[in-house]
This record gives structure tokens, C-alpha cells and sequence, in this order.
């Protein structure tokens, strides 16, 4: 009896749950565990502090969609060229490339999203089809479901899709999305204000619900979302995920919009900081954290389930301005009001320092994993060879190439983690340890989002890359150049890490 107990239970330890909770935009320290007093997440915290906390978790690069990219599937954004994703792009994933969801299913799990997707869909040669079947997308990369918001929060269009369509379209207002006025205004269709025409939002094209959007879209009008309620929507989406899945094991993603602009939280969280709607979207998503935790006791899934909290890349820092709603300055270090975002690394999203890739990486999983934290270097690329490791699942040298084997630091086993890390943003750095090598970049291709000479920082003595020691240093800078080259030209960075 005793021995089939313990069979039992070993065979579910093999196969926890896996619930991976996806900020956007969350900066290392806009979480209390990692240093915010003006935030508080008692949540993320309670997490965190059952869990394995660490300092140098990374996203995979310092903007959504080349992130997203790389977690899901493994591969390098760079290689693909992989950029921010306009409103009509096509899916940006092979339908049958290795994906993270697709390994689960491989190990038997029932597999959903909800929430943000922002990696395209629809055909490659015809994009999405918002009145039809958009497809190819998550289902057909491996999820059995998806409840989503198809791009970001401040792009149109502004409706939910669940699986293949727009949720509550009627099919006499048809959705039209496109880069012009004259893309969108087609007879019949219900017509947004024109963002352009209102000195307030002239950063955007379209302004619906109040709110200005990247992009043009007209048509839809009972398929919009509403911005104050979405997290609520999510969160019901998640739980009723879990609840269906609570007898199998699962993946689920829940990939919050929240404190991405424009920073719409619900009425019930506004004032809830004194950071402004930021820090009130940061409340908001901390409850979400803290409704999923719950829906996991109800079940008695918390002891087996591994929960991630992570963030697809550092907070903005830059030209994210939001007339409609409140100044992001609010939560930069020029504000005063003592709230760093990226806490002590420099920098944030789109960017190429600390800040912007070094993101809140909690992991708890009470039956295996012990509570504290981890030094670790790890990158959320390396998910996948991690879990298939976890799983027994045979990855071909094809399959995630990039992706490498951090099984053992994600479970608190190893202390060191990954001696080579890339940090992507508009180019590719490199850190070995606590050297940072970044090469330099053209004027017209940086654009103030990188440095115009080849840095190179000693972590160790200075958190803030503050002080360039390439002329101190020419060999290390040299050796570092030459690595970071050969990894970019390797095929893959999981193979070339195996032979050097
Ligand atoms: C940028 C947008 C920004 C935001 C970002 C995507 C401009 C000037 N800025 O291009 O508002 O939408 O894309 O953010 O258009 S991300 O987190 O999804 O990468
Ligand atoms: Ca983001």
C-alpha cells in the first residue's frame, strides 16, 4: 500500500501543472520581493517567498514580440529578425516548428493561453482574417486553447479572440485593420475618431473607447473590449482553464496586458498607489496573480503545480507618452517619487542594459523546489530544453536550437547557471559571468536605444554600467567581440555551448 502511494505520487511529481504567469513590461523592481515600497504586490511576494526568487533571470530580448518569440519557440529573435509586431502581421511561428506548448502536449498535458499573444496570425501570405477563421495561430502551434488579446493593448483591434475568432462580431460590422484612413473607412462599417485629428493623441492613429491605439480599425463595435474590466475577463478565462484541467496535468499561460500602456486598470485599483495608473495596473495584476494562487488551492494544486512569475521585458523608460490616461514619468528615476522600475540595472525596454531584460523571475513548486534565492543566470529561451529535460522529451538539433538545458539552476540545483548569456534588443550582447561585452551600433540604428561604442561592463564592481572599461580591459573586450560573433553565426547556440 505504502510503496503504491509513493508510486503514485512519484508519477505526479513527474508531472506537475505548469502555470507560467507572463507580465508585460514588468520591471525587476516593480515587485515588492525585488526592492518596490511604493507597489505593493503581497501576492507576487507570497510567491516569491514560497518559491526560488532570482536576481538574473532574463526575457529572452528587450521587447514583446522577439521575447515571446523565443520563448515559445526556442529559437534566437535575431535569427529571424523577429521585431514588434504591427497589428496585421502574419503569425511569426512556423505551425511546425517545436514549441513550448507543443513539448507539453508531446508529455501529455492539456495546453491553454489567455491573454496577450502579439506574435501575428493568419497565413503568412494573406496575415489575419478578423472576420473569419484566424488561422494559423496558437492552436495550431500546439495549445488546445486560446483566449486572447490578439496584439497589445494600445494597438487595434481592441476585441478578444477565443481560439479561431473575434468574440461577439457581428458579421454586419465587420472588423477592417489597417495602416490608413482610407484602409478603414469603408461604408457602413462603424468609424473611430481619427487619433490624428485630436491634438492630445497624436502618437496614435485611432482612438477607441476613449483611448488612443496604434493603428487604424473600423467596424466591430460590439466586439470591443472593454480595458477596465479585461484582467477581470482574463482571470475568469484562467480559472475556468484550470478548473476544466484540474484532473490532468497542464500548461497554461496567463499573459497579463496590465501595466503595458495605456494603463487602464479597473476602477476598484485606482488610487491604490500614489505612482499614478502604472503602479495602479501593477495592484491590478498582482490580485490577478493573487485569483490564480487562489483557483490552484481550491483544487488542492498548489503542492504540484510549478508556477512561474516572470515579465517579457524590463518597464519603458522611453517614449511610451499616454495623454488619454496618466505620464509613465511617474515611475522613472527622474521623478523622484522613489520608485525605480528596474530597480538597481540600468535601463529598460528596448534597450540594451540590465534593466532591460533582467525581469522578476520567481518559480515555486512547493513539493520539489526549496524556498530562497538564486544567483542563477537563466534566460526564458533556455525553457524549453529545461522542460523537455523535465518531461523526457527528445528535442532534435533542430528543434529550439537555441534553447539549452537550465533544469537544474530553474530548480534551485545549480547556483551558476548559464556561463554565456544573450541579451537582445536592437542587436545582440553578450555576458559571460559578470562581463558585459556590448558592440557597438550606427547612429541610425540605434536611435538612442544603444551605445555608439563598444562597451564593456564588470557587474561585479559596478551594478549601474556606469563605467566602459573597453580601454582597460582590450583583450577581454576582444575575446568577448569574437564569442559574441561566433555565437550569431553559430546554427545554434544550444550545440556551439555543448563543444566550447
Ligand atoms: C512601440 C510603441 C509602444 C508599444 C511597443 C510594443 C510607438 C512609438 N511605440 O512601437 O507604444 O506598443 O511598440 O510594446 O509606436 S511591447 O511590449 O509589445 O513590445
Ligand atoms: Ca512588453
Amino acid at each position: 500500500m505504502a510503496s503504491g502511494l509513493a508510486c503514485a505520487s512519484a508519477a505526479n511529481l513527474s508531472r506537475p501543472n505548469v502555470v507560467l504567469i507572463y507580465g508585460d513590461d514588468v520591471g525587476y523592481a516593480d515587485v515588492g520581493v525585488n526592492g518596490a515600497t511604493q507597489i505593493d504586490t503581497p501576492n507576487i511576494d507570497q510567491l516569491a517567498a514560497g518559491g526560488l526568487n532570482f536576481t538574473d533571470g532574463h526575457s529572452s530580448a528587450s521587447t514583446c514580440t522577439p521575447s515571446r518569440y523565443s520563448l515559445l519557440t526556442g529559437v534566437q529573435a535575431f535569427r529571424h529578425n523577429v521585431r514588434i509586431a504591427p497589428p496585421n502581421e502574419p503569425l511569426l511561428i512556423d505551425p511546425d516548428a517545436m514549441t513550448l506548448p507543443r513539448l507539453f502536449k508531446q508529455a501529455g498535458y492539456s495546453t491553454g493561453i489567455v491573454g496577450k499573444w502579439h506574435l501575428g496570425l493568419g497565413d503568412k501570405d494573406t496575415g489575419p482574417n478578423w472576420n473569419g477563421a484566424l488561422k494559423p495561430g496558437p492552436l495550431e502551434l500546439g495549445f488546445d486553447s486560446a483566449f486572447l488579446l490578439p496584439t497589445t493593448n494600445d494597438r487595434v483591434p481592441c476585441v478578444y479572440v477565443d481560439g479561431h475568432h473575434v468574440v461577439n462580431l457581428d458579421p454586419n460590422d465587420p472588423i477592417y485593420v489597417g495602416d490608413t484612413l482610407a484602409d478603414v473607412q469603408i461604408a457602413g462599417s462603424t468609424q473611430y475618431p481619427d487619433a490624428r485629428k485630436d491634438s492630445n493623441e497624436v502618437f496614435y492613429k485611432s482612438i477607441v473607447n476613449g483611448i488612443g491605439r496604434i493603428g487604424y480599425m473600423s467596424g466591430g463595435q460590439s466586439a470591443l473590449w472593454d480595458d477596465y474590466t479585461s484582467t477581470d475577463v482574463f482571470v475568469g478565462k484562467a480559472c475556468e482553464f484550470i478548473t476544466e484541467h484540474r484532473d490532468q496535468p497542464f500548461f497554461l499561460i496567463y499573459s497579463a496586458q496590465d501595466i503595458h500602456i495605456p494603463n487602464a486598470p479597473n476602477q476598484r485599483f485606482k488610487g491604490a498607489t500614489k505612482l499614478g495608473s502604472r503602479g495602479d495596473a501593477m495592484v491590478q495584476l498582482d490580485w490577478a496573480v493573487g485569483a490564480i494562487l487562489e483557483e490552484l488551492e481550491r483544487y488542492g494544486l498548489s503542492e504540484n503545480t510549478i508556477v512561474i512569475f516572470t515579465s517579457d521585458n524590463g518597464p519603458t523608460h522611453h517614449d511610451d507618452s499616454y495623454p488619454s490616461t496618466e505620464k509613465v514619468e511617474l515611475y522613472s528615476p527622474k521623478s523622484g517619487n522613489g520608485h525605480d522600475a528596474s530597480g538597481p540595472w540600468r535601463g529598460g525596454k528596448y534597450e540594451i542594459y540590465e534593466g532591460s531584460t533582467r525581469v522578476p523571475l520567481v518559480i515555486r513548486w512547493p513539493a520539489q523546489i526549496q524556498a530562497g534565492t538564486s544567483q542563477a543566470t537563466v534566460n526564458q529561451i533556455d525553457f524549453m530544453a529545461s522542460f523537455a529535460n523535465f518531461l523526457n522529451v527528445e528535442l532534435s538539433a533542430d528543434e529550439g536550437r537555441d534553447s539549452r538545458d537550465a533544469l537544474a539552476a530553474l530548480l534551485g540545483e545549480d547556483a551558476t547557471g548559464s556561463e554565456l548569456l544573450i541579451e537582445e534588443g536592437r542587436g545582440v550582447a553578450l555576458r559571460m559571468g559578470d562581463w558585459k561585452f556590448i558592440p557597438a551600433m550606427a547612429p541610425k540604428y540605434a536611435r538612442g536605444f544603444w551605445p555608439l561604442e563598444d562597451c564593456l561592463y564588470d557587474l561585479s564592481k559596478d551594478v549601474g554600467e556606469q563605467n566602459n572599461l573597453i580601454l582597460q580591459y582590450p583583450e577581454k573586450a576582444q575575446s568577448m567581440s569574437l564569442r559574441l560573433k561566433e555565437l550569431k553565426s553559430s546554427k545554434s547556440i544550444r550545440a556551439y555551448s555543448q563543444t566550447h
